[in-house]
């Protein structure tokens, strides 16, 4: 029985929901050996016509979603739940929202009645997005409101990655501005992340395992710490910082999933 559906929209929405689906089966597994079919596993996957994620992707970009495709995940993704254009929304929230979103709404809506049918009691989407570029912000806003309109009863819970104060783009504070007022109308729950809270937890893990004294809590290869074993066989920027938020996510979920198991 399905009963969520992750939508991970732009380059930070792909990365950290991958980051999050890595955990997860790396987490099923270690409690699973036999690597069976089970509840646990039926709150995010489906077991209808072949597993699979249950899942879409978004981004107006191909890279990081082609990047997902070669690496091991690909056997858990459906093509048919993958959407990507080729060259992004150049860090403009109009962009993503109103000239992506016209283009593409027939086809993302397609997409997620597709992975609702999947569901047999769907009671959740999760929505993961930055807030500063423009596919995120823009179009995940947008696909927002479309699950919204077309599935009203079902909660809609977003995890938001804000900019740092020194944010590389420079129109993030104006696209989180944009995004955050559709936040406001249209989301059940917002789970807000501030990629500089990030970077101060990871630079105060890595003091912390680096003069690991005896009886420190943390664990050398502990997920938290480190994304080896994971989805990309080297760290690339950004990994130790979702690892942060997949982390956060798999607690949550765990809380709701044991809630309705
Ligand atoms: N935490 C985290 N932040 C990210 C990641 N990738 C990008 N960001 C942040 O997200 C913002 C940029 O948004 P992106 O998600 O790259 O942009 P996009 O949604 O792909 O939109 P366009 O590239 O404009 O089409 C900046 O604030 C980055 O610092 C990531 O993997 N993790
Ligand atoms: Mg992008």
């Amino acid at each position: 029985m399905t009963q969520s559906v992750v939508v991970q929209v732009g380059q930070c929405g792909n990365q950290v929901g991958c980051r999050f689906w890595d955990l997860a089966l790396r987490e099923h597994a270690h409690v699973n050996k036999v690597g069976l079919y089970d509840e646990a596993l039926s709150s995010f996957f489906r077991n209808k016509g072949g597993d699979a994620i249950a899942a879409v992707l978004i981004d107006m970009e191909e890279g990081v979603v082609h990047r997902i495709l070669q690496g091991p995940l690909r056997e858990v993704f459906d093509s048919a739940q993958l959407l990507t254009d080729v060259s992004g929304s150049g860090n403009n929230w109009a962009v993503g929202n109103l000239t992506y979103g016209s283009a593409y709404m027939d086809s993302i809506v397609n997409k997620l009645r597709k992975a609702a049918e999947h569901c047999d009691c769907l009671q959740c989407f999760f929505l993961i997005h930055s807030m500063g570029g423009g596919t995120g912000s823009g179009l995940g806003t947008r696909v927002l409101s479309l699950l919204e309109e077309e599935f009203p009863d079902v909660c809609r819970i977003v995890t938001a990655m804000y900019p740092s104060a020194e944010d590389d783009v420079i129109t993030s504070p104006y696209n989180s501005v944009l995004a955050m007022k559709e936040l406001t109308e249209h989301a059940d729950c917002v789970l807000p992340v501030e990629n500089q809270s990030l970077v101060d937890i990871v630079n105060k893990i890595s003091l912390m395992s680096h003069d690991a004294k005896p009886g420190c809590v943390l664990k050398k290869e502990s997920t938290v710490t480190s994304g080896q074993g994971g989805v990309s066989p080297t760290e690339r920027p950004f990994d130790a910082m979702n690892n942060i938020v997949a982390n956060l996510l798999l607690n949550i979920t765990s809380e709701i999933i044991s809630l309705w198991n």
